[in-house]
């Protein structure tokens, strides 16, 4: 399904005057709105391949009717995504369940919509049909060196398929670890793991970054080979200036305190990319936004304070990406729930006013300093963001109008009821 322009217009303009009315009034009470809209408009989220169709547990899966049932199709629905938001101009695929075949179709394709490659990703965390080896007792810091030489060509392969399709980037999530005490030599699984990213390393071009990306626990429940920031960071100081950590806004134990790692991982020029989440307990993979905003505007103050003190560009420099797992809401639906959330943290966070903070840091004002945090927090920003939305050419109200247009009962006419998109 296509969604045609005169009908986006034709919809914005029914809603303009009420949409102009609450941005004047939000523009009007901060400073240099012009400045924080072209950053809005410039800000971009990559839609993963696999969050296009509904996730499972491991309980079991619902389908619900209309998914992308090849990687054409997901590409189709991330160009609705984005023509609706302007802000869903990537795609990040999962190898092997999103092989691009004919790469230059599929370049072709992508460009069509808009849509540009992020981060490849690699997957040695399940075994293949006609795979030689089985990851049962993990990948990379495996104590076959067999096993090892297979999760390390996976990753070389991987990074060939997104040369072809322009992607920059690698990331390597490790389900490696070990179930219980005395299972494996945890020194050994990580020097083994170290030496696996490393012959990946030699193999990235120049211009890539690798991130390493780490998790508290689960599917290993004892330990986990890339468990924290801290071996994550390890591993990415050791193997060289085009490794990053990634942080996984689901991968941290309750209550970490995600602001402070990203701000310490920048201010070591370590943070690479960013996988938005939210969660009540782990790695629960809901709806960004939907449980703790108020973690995930402190999360972007601190993204956006470290990025100005290195002139980071905020668009550019960070991987961005949602990775969510959609197991009642209509998947579309809850990706473009999850960028507004997301765009209403990044616009809070650049309310703050970083000079009158420091001042009540300096005097220690500490009731100043969370006046100043809660002020930007409780802007409603969403005029705003809806104004970048439209001087962008999409939709003033994406979710609105998605159902309008009725665009799930479409997908389920042309592909039908009974379809289910790779992924987990
Ligand atoms: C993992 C992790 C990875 C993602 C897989 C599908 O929990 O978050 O980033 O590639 O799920
Ligand atoms: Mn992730
Ligand atoms: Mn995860």
């Amino acid at each position: 399904m296509l969604i045609e322009k005169y009908k986006l217009d034709q919809y914005n303009n029914d809603i303009l005057n009420d949409h102009k009315r609450k941005f004047e009034f939000v523009a009007s009470s901060i400073k240099n709105p012009e400045k924080i809209l072209q950053k809005l408009v410039d800000f971009q989220i990559a839609i993963p391949s696999w969050a296009l169709g509904t996730g499972g547990t491991r309980f079991g899966r619902f389908a619900g009717g209309g998914e992308p049932r090849s990687l054409e199709e997901k590409i189709e629905d991330i160009g609705l995504l984005h023509k609706l938001n302007n802000c869903s101009g990537a795609i990040s695929l999962h190898i092997p369940w999103d092989i691009p075949t004919n790469a230059n179709n599929i370049k072709a394709l992508a460009a069509q919509h808009g849509i540009r490659f992020d981060a490849m990703n690699s997957n040695t965390f399940q075994d293949q049909a006609g795979q030689e080896r089985s990851y049962k007792y993990g990948s990379m810091q495996h104590i076959d060196k067999g096993v090892r030489k297979q999760a390390i060509e996976h990753n070389i392969e991987v990074i060939k398929y997104g040369i072809e399709l322009g992607s920059e980037s690698l990331t390597v999530w490790l389900a490696d670890g070990s179930n219980f005490p005395g299972q494996l030599n945890m020194r050994k699984a990580f020097q083994n793991t170290l030496e696996s990213l490393q012959e990946i390393y030699a193999e990235l071009p120049d211009n890539w970054k690798m991130f390493v990306e780490y998790k508290a626990f689960e599917p290993n429940f004892y330990s986990t080979t890339v468990g924290d920031w801290g071996q994550s960071f390890l591993y990415a100081s050791k193997l060289g200036p085009k490794a990053y950590t990634l942080v996984d806004l689901g991968h941290h134990l309750p209550n970490a305190n995600i602001e402070q790692i990203v701000a310490l991982l920048l201010m070591e020029e370590k943070l690479g990319g960013f996988h938005f989440n939210d969660s009540k307990y782990s790695d629960d993979d809901l709806t960004v936004g939907s449980i703790n905003p108020y973690q995930l505007f402190l999360i972007f103050k601190e993204l956006v304070e470290g990025m100005d003190a290195r002139g980071m560009n905020h668009a550019t420099d960070l991987g961005w990406m949602i990775d969510a797992s959609h197991n009642v809401k209509d998947p579309l639906e809850d990706l473009l729930q999850s960028v507004e959330a997301i765009m209403i943290a990044y616009a809070q966070a650049l309310l703050v006013d970083a000079k009158e903070l420091e001042q009540a840091q300096l005097a220690n004002d500490v009731v100043r300093a969370q006046e100043i945090l809660q002020g930007a927090y409780r802007t409603d920003v969403r005029a705003l963001i809806a104004e970048a939305r439209l001087r962008g050419g999409a939709a003033l109200e994406p979710l609105k109008l998605y159902r309008q247009l009725k665009v799930r009962e479409n997908l389920i006419k042309e592909r039908g009821l009974k379809t289910v998109a790779t992924g987990l």
